[in-house]
């Protein structure tokens, strides 16, 4: 069976975006790959984080993946800084990186611009990922789009290394999104959903109750047509908002696009709100049930258990192939 690694940063927020672009994936691999699911905490300290918040935020994504469906009886889910050869390995790669290649990152570029100085674990966050993939003799990523030139320049450190010391790392593959299943935010559709914008009703969050829910997509941006019809181009909204009916009831674009023939916005809306209240709800629930429970913490440490394993059988290997240590 094909590994899987993927990793999600726990800041808060995560959306129907990050559901439809990330978890669902993770979830659907599950069954013919051997998937490791990781919170990236230590990624998120390249930037300012307040400790008591960050804890809460690293449980809440725990809890998130499991009420998404990540089963912890076929899918391994830890707490990245609980396993130390992240940090580990990530050392060995910064010494086999340049500086060159990293300035060339286009998110460290957008993180840093306009600042005259920036912190070095900004820089240095694509080494950090590298390792979390190379640790793993990872095969597949799945990622959104954005970041593939993350797994590009993890795949060339891991074939660097190789040339020197051959048979080290695997060399990974990234899976990503197919272009248009890219959500888009609900308040302007040529940007994408994001966590950080300001206006909450630009994202649908994945724990937002009914009524907001609601609103959100009563206030989407569409066109003045009214003719539900999918044309990324000339109807970004509408388009979208498709995307995402379709992505949540399994109905295709042409079906729906037949289905609201002859009638307007107000009603297909009105069945949106439904269909998205009705995949969040048990979503919601299981989170509830489990945000707070001893079983959660017993999960991660589980988790980190089995990662460790793999993880210090590889450090072996890296350490034995560079010489370094007794
Ligand atoms: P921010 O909006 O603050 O930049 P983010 O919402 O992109 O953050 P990440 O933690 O960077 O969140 O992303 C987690 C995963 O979700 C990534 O694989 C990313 O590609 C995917 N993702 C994020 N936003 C979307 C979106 N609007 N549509 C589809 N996938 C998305
Ligand atoms: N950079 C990624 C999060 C991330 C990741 C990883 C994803 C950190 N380490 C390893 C896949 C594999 C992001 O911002 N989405």
């Amino acid at each position: 069976m094909k590994r899987v690694f993927s990793g999600v940063q726990p800041t808060g927020n995560i959306h129907l975006g990050n559901y439809l672009g990330a978890l669902k994936q993770f979830v659907e691999l599950q069954d013919d790959h051997e998937c490791i699911y990781c919170i990236v905490d230590m990624h998120a300290i390249t930037v300012p984080q307040d400790p008591k918040v960050l804890k809460e935020h690293i449980l809440d994504v725990a809890a998130l993946y499991l009420a998404v469906g990540i089963d912890p009886k076929k899918s391994i889910v830890f707490v990245q800084s609980d396993v130390s050869g992240h940090a580990e390995l990530s050392w060995i790669l910064t010494c086999n990186s340049y500086t060159g290649e990293l300035s060339r990152m286009t998110q460290f570029k957008d993180k840093s611009k306009n600042k005259e100085s920036a912190p070095t674990g900004l820089f240095t966050y694509p080494v950090l990922m590298a390792a979390d993939i190379l640790l793993y003799d990872t095969d597949v990523v799945p990622v959104g789009n954005d970041q593939k030139q993350h797994i590009e320049i993890c795949r060339d450190l891991a074939g660097r290394v190789n040339g020197k010391f051959p048979g080290t790392f695997v060399i990974p593959d990234g899976r990503f999104l197919k272009e248009g299943a890219r959500i888009m935010a609900l308040d302007d559709p040529t940007k994408k959903m994001s966590k950080s914008a300001e206006n909450i009703h630009s994202r649908i969050s994945l724990l937002d109750d009914p009524t907001k829910i609601k609103k959100s997509i009563m206030k989407a941006t569409t066109d003045s047509d009214g003719v539900v019809r999918f044309d990324v181009e000339n109807k970004p909204g509408i388009s979208n908002l498709l995307n995402i009916y379709s992505a949540l009831s399994g109905m295709s674009i042409s079906d729906l696009e037949n289905k609201y023939e002859g009638k307007g916005y107000g009603d297909f809306k009105k069945d949106l709100v439904e269909v998205v209240i009705e995949a969040l709800t048990p979503i919601r629930n299981r989170y509830e049930e489990i945000r707070n429970s001893q079983e959660l913490l017993d999960i991660l440490k589980e988790g980190a258990v089995k990662a460790d394993m793999i993880a210090q059988k590889t450090m072996k290997r890296v350490k034995e192939n560079f010489g370094l240590g007794l």
